[in-house]
């Protein structure tokens, strides 16, 4: 005795609905999730601005009253030049150390890990409007500041 074609149309259907729940379940935990917690979108014109923002630890920045960062107070747009690059120009290791604590949800944490040794860069890519007051750690007299702004256009 075979059931009825409707009856066993129906139980493959179930079976073909559970199958359809379970892989979009998988494909829910295993790819949404993680990829949507990882970080947050952002445009393609944040990720590759247009121009970096220079910042130079001048020859002579370690001797207090000298300049130091140069722009001292520098102000970065988003979409334009978000991308600031610390450049040390001087003969001595410093560091771009935040006062407090700072952080950017797409690149994490501001600051130079260790010294910038003499020749050596330190980047960082701002993606949203923050503004943070740095200074050297082996020599805390040098002092900056970089504002992070949207741009108005
Ligand atoms: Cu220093």
């Amino acid at each position: 005795m075979s059931s009825p074609p409707s009856s066993h149309a129906y139980g493959i259907g179930v079976i073909a609905l559970i199958i359809g729940m379970s892989v979009s379940l998988v494909f829910y935990t295993s790819f949404y999730v993680p990829e949507s917690l990882a970080k947050p979108s952002v445009s393609e014109h944040i990720l590759n601005p247009e121009k970096d923002l220079i910042i130079e630890i001048v020859p002579g920045a370690v001797i207090e009253g000298n300049e130091n960062y140069v722009p001292n107070k520098a102000n970065a747009l988003l979409n334009v030049n978000n991308k600031v690059i610390w450049k040390n120009l001087d003969d001595t290791p410093h560091t771009v150390t935040p006062d407090h604590r700072a952080s950017d949800r797409y690149s994490g944490d501001f600051g130079s890990s260790g010294v910038v040794k003499p020749g050596e860069n330190y980047e960082f890519l701002f993606t949203e409007p923050q503004e943070i007051h740095y200074h050297c750690e082996p020599h805390p007299w040098m002092t900056g500041s970089i504002n992070v702004e949207k741009s108005r256009f």
